[in-house]
């Protein structure tokens, strides 16, 4: 009886299109219960592009409700080479959208078209082609300790998971979510961000398209603090996979030990460290930290917010990294000359603002940028830092947008020190042309990931994760699946 149709038509650069505003349950888009909607803006205007359906607890309840029916009747039967083939069928769906979805993810996001069509939409194709080669390969052990016993472990899905995740790479953090878990058996309840719900929906229509049986992917887009919370707290899910701030992502584990101690996986912020040595090639170092902080616009967790150049090398970096930032062109996500588009929305625009306040303040030497660009929109300036203090807010907390701090170091050993004394752990990057110190410093940064002469780079088949309050568990590649399975030994008595 919900049932309605939910699609309303939108100007995506120069094309009309028809996209999906409902949530998305047991295979259907319907209303809210409460019948609240929310709206969602264009970051380069703030305009509202759509009014969405606003889930809350009751919506999660009847998402949850439909996500365990297909378990126990379709999903628990369905074999491995048949989830294989959905997972594959909704990568070439993806593809044949390809420029569809870009372009909506850059209308909600701010990101441009261009740079979701050559970048998010790949990757995320990419991920859930890849778990779709998993499917029929989840496998136990096999123990022969003694004469008198045999053990074998199954791996086996999880059942229901909770997947909650933000708003700097929808599509992609959706397929990064959805990939593995649906290759390990589980069915899932998804809460996109409130400000990026769009691309979800639109992935929703395409899993509907895929065959994928109902309820087994239900997408209810909503506020954190209901439709997340009621996620995290609902005692039939038995596990939440997080990508968000640390703040949020203790309120999950804290719902979790007063519910059902569900599982947690989280991937958090960070303030990663690239360190350019004496030796790098500094002509390289430079356009990969140009990568490394202002691809897309600075709202990367692993973004290289703080950058240690080597003394020796300092005055000639900076002169060519402020060359980098100014070159970067600012405007329209739809038109294929802008590299940048605007922050993805005025709380974060505000918060960026506020950072750059600080970093002048407390005596930091702005070499570019600063200010926001243009009138309307939220677009901030590709921003520089140099001579930046250790102790200074802009070198310890994660600002999330275009604004980088620089400072420089004399000795390997000092800098490994300073490079590490963060609260948190996500990544690094070393630049050296010398391989033993490239191995030496990889080895001993504190961080889930370390790109050797690069940045930014990623691969399916690659883990990340966070040490330290970067997070917990680590997404992609085979390590992706220990976080949506569980371990059963069965303990065989073969004498009597
Ligand atoms: O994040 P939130 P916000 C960092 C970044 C950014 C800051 C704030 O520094 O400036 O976080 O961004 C849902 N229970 N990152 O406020 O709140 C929320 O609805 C359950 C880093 O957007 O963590 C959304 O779906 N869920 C980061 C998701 O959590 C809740 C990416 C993320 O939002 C909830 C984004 C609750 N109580 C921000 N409250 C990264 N690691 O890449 C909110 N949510």
């Amino acid at each position: 009886g919900l049932d309605f149709d939910d699609t309303v038509e939108v100007r995506i650069g120069s094309k009309k299109h028809k996209i999906h505003t409902g949530i998305f349950i047991n295979g259907q888009f319907v209303k809210s219960v409460s019948g609240k909607t929310f709206p969602t803006i264009n970051a380069s205007n703030g305009e509202v592009i759509a009014q969405v359906q606003e889930g809350d607890k009751a919506d999660i309840d009847a998402a949850v409700r439909a996500a365990r029916k297909a378990y126990e009747t379709v999903w628990e039967k369905t074999e491995g080479a048949q989830r294989a083939k959905y997972l594959w069928k909704l990568a070439d769906l993806m593809e044949r959208d390809l420029e569809f979805l870009a372009g909506l993810e850059a209308l909600d996001n701010g990101k441009t078209q261009a740079n979701a069509a050559a970048g998010d939409l790949p990757l995320a194709i990419g991920c859930l082609r890849y778990y779709s080669g998993w499917c029929d390969k989840i496998e136990g052990k096999t123990f022969m300790d003694t004469h008198s016993y045999m053990n074998y472990t199954r791996h086996e899905p999880i059942g229901l998971v909770g997947q909650i995740i933000p708003w700097n790479f929808p599509i992609l953090m959706f397929a990064w979510k959805i990939g593995p878990a649906l290759a390990c058996g589980n069915v899932t309840v998804i809460k996109p961000s409130e400000k990026t719900p769009l691309t979800a929906l639109a992935l929703a229509a395409l899993i509907k398209e895929a065959g994928i049986p109902d309820g087994v992917v239900n997408v209810v887009p909503g506020y954190g603090p209901t439709a997340g919370s009621a996620l995290a707290e609902h005692p039939d899910v038995h596990k939440i996979a997080f990508t968000g701030s640390g703040r949020t992502g203790r309120a999950i584990m804290q719902s979790s030990a007063k519910s059902n101690l569900k599982k947690i996986s989280l991937e958090l912020g960070g303030k990663s460290p690239a360190i350019v040595f004496d030796d790098a090639n500094i002509e390289s170092a430079v356009n990969w930290c140009k990568v490394g902080i202002f691809f897309n616009h600075g709202q990367t967790c692993c973004a290289s917010s703080r950058v240690y150049v080597h003394e020796a090398i300092y005055d000639k970096f900076l002169v060519a990294y402020k060359k980098v930032a100014e070159s970067i062109k600012l405007g329209d996500q739809f038109d294929p000359a802008t590299e940048q588009g605007p922050q993805v929305d005025e709380v974060q625009f505000n918060s960026i603002m506020r950072y750059i306040d600080h970093g002048v303040q407390e005596g930091a030497k702005l070499v570019t940028g600063g200010k926001r660009h243009g009138t309307s929109g939220y677009f901030v300036e590709p921003t520089i830092f140099a001579d930046v203090k250790e102790d200074a807010k802009i070198m310890q907390e994660e600002i999330f947008g275009p604004v980088v701090a620089v400072t420089t170091f004399k000795s390997e050993e000092e800098i490994i020190k300073r490079a590490n004394a963060s609260t948190y752990g996500l990544a690094a990057a070393v630049f050296t042309k010398d391989i033993n110190r490239a191995i030496r410093v990889s080895n001993a940064l504190h961080a889930g990931t370390v790109w050797v002469n690069c940045y930014n780079v990623f691969h399916q088949n690659t883990p990340f994760g966070g040490f330290k309050e970067s997070g917990i568990g680590r997404e992609l590649g085979e390590y992706a699946l220990e976080l949506y399975t569980q371990v059963k030994s069965v303990k065989i008595n073969l004498g009597e």
